[in-house]
């Protein structure tokens, strides 16, 4: 089944960095007028029905600008909520079995750190697949090391599926990671932690265009 990609610029979440007395819910609001078009909800510390409640809320707000919502790692919570997707990292469920759980419709993005991943996670059946961090990360080590430009100039080769960078994406990378074969960005600080969150995301928009 053919599960068509058409976004090229993924936002992903990280609460943690919004300043003071701001929501969630408002940031991606701001995000979603900037025109971002997917989502990803990423909040590992949260107990499931905070989460669930928050992605609640992200549902509501996306489905009114026409946005993907996806959620990292439950495909419970993603189904419960009728998010477009999930988002497996590593130490999640594996890809296989997310698919068996979610069924045909819901796109699955995996997290990839190598080519071996990438090459797995499209044998596997991934929609798209994000392979990084590219570059040094402002949460550094969480990430593991910046793999560079490399793994990304070789994956198209690899696989078939949409490839986003991720890791330390800025404006100014873009059109490096784009020119090495990625076919869009995944990012959180650009955008989330950027001070003006709607124009941060309306730069992203037009370079990508
Ligand atoms: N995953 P920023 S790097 C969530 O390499 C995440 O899989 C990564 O944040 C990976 O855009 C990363 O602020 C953090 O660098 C991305």
């Amino acid at each position: 089944m053919l599960r068509e990609i058409d976004f090229q610029l993924y936002l992903i979440t990280d609460r943690g960095l919004l300043g003071p007395g701001a929501t969630l819910s408002a940031a991606v609001e701001s995000a979603l007028k900037g025109g971002v078009r997917a989502v990803q909800l990423r909040e590992k510390d949260l107990g499931t029905r905070e989460l669930l409640n928050m992605s609640y809320a992200l549902r509501a707000i996306t489905r009114e600008y026409n946005a993907k919502l996806f959620v990292n790692g439950r495909v419970d919570v993603a189904l419960a909520v009728g998010a477009d997707g999930v988002h497996l990292g590593s130490a999640d469920m594996p890809l296989p079995a997310a698919r068996k759980a979610a069924g045909e419709s819901m796109l699955i993005g995996v997290s990839t750190h190598s080519i071996q991943e990438a090459r797995r996670a499209g044998e596997e059946g991934a929609d798209f697949i994000t392979l990084g961090p590219v570059y040094e990360t402002p949460s550094k080590m969480r990430y593991g090391r910046p793999i560079g430009l490399g793994p990304l100039r070789k994956v198209r080769d690899e696989v078939a599926m949409p490839v986003f960078a991720i890791g330390g994406i800025t404006r100014e990378r873009v059109g490096e990671v784009l020119g090495a074969g990625a076919s869009g960005v995944a990012l959180i600080s650009a955008i989330l932690a950027s001070g003006d969150i709607k124009s941060s995301a309306e730069g992203f928009v037009r370079l990508l265009k």
